[in-house]
């Protein structure tokens, strides 16, 4: 029952419902000013706030509630196995130093696989409520509040040296100065880059025109899932260093411009 359309249907419906209220909380819960740090991760910038563990807890619950028997892969949380075959990848603030200064660029992110592959997807930007949705097959929308959902249609530019390309640095200082370097070698090759801290946003903007590429290296299954399909439904390819997009190197692009730029990629080093 799982794999039939109605099915994903029911469950992006779902996927967008607990999204929804989780970035509604993410933003009532903010106070004013720069939220305080709970705790670092990989690194002393690494931060999680008592707001992403709240967030998360609250997705979780929605998802037992009415999915009990569904695993939950979330950045803050234990895993839960689950004997369904559904499992839900949750970020419950993607772009959590945006959050933290208070820079609108940080989002719900929730994506839901079915016996592995991602079929659902949903990114909620919980600063500005732009949705972003997608069902395996049947393409990706953008949402804006109050307004119709508009089917995304990736965009190429007309050259690769006209590329604007979105990408991150990592927490991990090594990580981020191999990072840095191989940025410095693709600006040879592109207009522009920009950072926008969430990874997740960064990839439904690929699949809505607002940028023309995208790389980085470090992504948790949780920062790629939902946004991942989102792209990939709009139009664009995903790729990893020697295949399909992993922590070690996320690249994407339009199908017209991506054999050149993720060959552009691979020789700029990173
Ligand atoms: C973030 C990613 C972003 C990356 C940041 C961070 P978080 O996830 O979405 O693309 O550059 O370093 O990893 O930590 O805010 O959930």
């Amino acid at each position: 029952m799982t794999g039939t359309p109605a099915a994903h249907e029911a469950l992006a419906a779902l996927t967008l419902d607990i999204a929804r209220e989780a970035a509604a909380y993410v933003t009532s819960a903010r106070p004013p000013g720069r939220v305080p740090v709970a705790q670092t991760k990989s690194s002393p910038t690494d931060p999680v706030t008592e707001i992403d563990r709240a967030t998360e807890e609250l997705i979780r619950a929605r998802i037992a509630a009415a999915r009990p028997g569904d695993g939950v892969v979330g950045e803050e949380g234990e895993a839960v196995a689950g004997d369904s075959g559904v499992v839900w990848v949750v970020d419950p603030i993607d772009g959590t130093v945006n959050f933290m200064y208070g820079i609108p660029a940080f989002a719900v992110s929730i994506g839901v696989e079915i016996d592995g592959v991602v079929e659902v997807g949903c990114v909620v930007n919980a600063a500005t409520k732009e949705e972003y949705t997608a069902v395996r097959g049947n393409g990706a929308y953008a949402r804006t509040p109050g307004g119709e959902p508009v089917r995304l249609a990736a965009q190429a530019p007309p050259a690769l040296s006209h590329a604007l390309v979105g990408t991150g640095f990592n927490y991990v200082l090594a990580t981020r100065l191999h990072q840095a370097r191989a940025v410095t070698s693709l600006l040879e090759h592109v207009r522009d880059i920009r950072r926008g801290g969430s990874a997740a946003l960064d990839l439904c903007a690929l699949a809505q025109g607002r940028l023309d590429a995208y790389v980085e290296q470090g992504l948790k299954p949780w920062d790629l899932a939902a946004g991942g399909l989102v792209a990939a439904e709009s139009g664009v390819v995903l790729a990893g260093l020697t295949g399909r997009p992993d922590e070690r190197l996320t690249m994407a692009a339009p199908t017209a411009l991506a054999a050149e730029y993720f060959a552009t990629v691979r020789a700029c080093g990173f």
